[in-house]
């Protein structure tokens, strides 16, 4: 494997700072991954040079404008192996996208008496839309059960689905455990009763190849900023036969094709799902980290964030004072736990003090979190840029908290 760590550090120039007079050792990638310079001098470049706005003027900065815009969904359909452009759809972020879906999908398709399957394990984003579309249209909200270590119990799946079942949707991997789940089998199930699947690829985005064709998904959604791009900016990825029939999500300039005040025709995919001016500096900018992603290739970033995380557990599980959580044969780029009896913000104040940035809390999964009857838990998020050396580092500063609280 050609895959120089340092060398890779230096392309991402927040990695380069101090916190309290401590080398920063970023671990929250799970809540936002920090950018490589490429991406950073793209948004430069754009604001100082081409910046307009988008599919309307013939003047020529729109039209670069609109040729960078529209090469970044060319790359996007490339990377995820869409068929075509007009599946993929630029919205604000992967919320941004389920409640596209949920709201879409839902008000065209559900009718009272319907339900949704989601999992234990969702993320907010994953939970609140499905909720709110149910209540509107008195359909029912499913939820596939989980074990202690996270894992999707897919036989009591099996048991949830019935003929009125109108969609599942799931996450990929899951934010606040790291348990990657059995998307192909809940995939395979759902359509042998002919039920979509949307997969929340939040996380699964940055630690897995996704080949939406091959996964047989009906909706794969994720964030821009979690994958090494700019904020503000995601993706939804549909099935062309669900778009087609869906409504509009929102409405205004940009999706329509004529506006008279008795009447308006929706424009065409993808844009009838793309409402007033997106943020076309941060789509460029995501093309450029999708670029970078692939430079440095996918195969080897798994293979290190596999390696690294199998180093981190091995260390972490000989603390015999540590609660891990997630505890599956299937996981990625994510270490949950506890120290027995010290709450997990005390640990994370002093996590904090030796300059590792994690994150403390209920992740926005708190269903999850009370299954495993606890508020929260502390949250070491790893991306391929992150290393052994920070990993002891970690365990140093958790020693630290175990002498002060325990
Ligand atoms: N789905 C999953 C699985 C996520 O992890 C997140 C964000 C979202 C959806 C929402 O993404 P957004 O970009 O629209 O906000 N997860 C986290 C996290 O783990 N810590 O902060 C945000």
């Amino acid at each position: 494997m050609n895959f120089d760590v340092e060398k890779i550090r230096k392309d991402f120039p927040a990695l380069n700072q101090e916190v309290y007079g401590k080398p920063l050792v970023y671990f929250d990638n799970a809540a936002t991954s920090q950018k490589p310079r490429v991406v950073i001098d793209t948004l430069v470049s754009y604001y100082s040079g081409i910046n307009s706005n988008v599919h309307r003027g013939v003047h020529y900065l729109s039209q670069q404008a609109t040729e960078a815009f529209e090469q970044t969904r060319d790359l996007i359909r490339d990377y995820i192996h869409a068929k075509s452009n007009s599946e993929i759809i630029i919205t604000k972020g992967a919320t941004d996208s389920i409640n596209l879906v949920a709201n879409s999908f839902g008000r065209h398709f559900f009718k009272p008496g319907d339900e949704v399957i989601i999992s234990a394990t969702e993320h907010h984003a994953n939970i609140v839309p499905w909720q709110v579309i149910c209540k509107d249209t008195g359909s029912k909200l499913k939820v596939i059960p989980t074990d202690e270590n996270g894992n999707l119990n897919l036989d009591s799946f099996k048991g949830l689905i019935s003929h009125k079942t109108k969609i599942i949707s799931v996450g990929h991997i899951s934010n606040a455990l790291g348990v990657v789940n059995p998307i192909r089998e809940i995939i395979r199930i759902a359509h042998q009763n002919n039920i979509p699947v949307m997969i929340d690829g939040a996380q699964g985005i940055v630690h897995r190849e996704v080949d939406v064709q091959e996964l047989d998904c009906d909706f794969y959604c994720f964030s821009s900023h979690k994958f090494y791009g700019p904020m503000g900016v995601g993706i939804l990825y549909g099935r062309e036969k669900f778009l087609e029939q869906m409504p509009p999500y929102q409405t205004g300039g940009e999706m329509i094709k004529s506006v008279t005040f008795e009447n308006t025709t929706f424009n065409e995919l993808p844009f009838k799902f793309e409402t007033g001016t997106p943020n076309v500096a941060g789509v460029i900018g995501f093309g450029a980290a999708l670029e970078y992603i692939k430079k440095i290739g996918m195969p080897d970033i798994i293979s290190y964030e596999d390696d690294l995380l199998k180093y981190a557990l091995k260390k972490l599980n000989n603390l015999d004072y540590l609660q891990i959580y997630g505890n599956s044969q299937e996981r990625a780029g994510v270490i949950s736990f506890n120290l027995k009896d010290i709450h997990p913000y005390d640990a994370g104040t002093i996590i904090d003090k030796f300059g590792i940035a994690v994150r403390t809390g209920n992740h926005c999964a708190q269903p999850v979190m009370d299954f495993l009857g606890t508020t929260g838990t502390i949250r070491a998020s790893m991306a391929f840029y992150n290393t052994r050396e920070e990993v002891d580092r970690l365990l140093v500063a958790i020693e630290k908290v175990k002498e002060m609280f325990g």
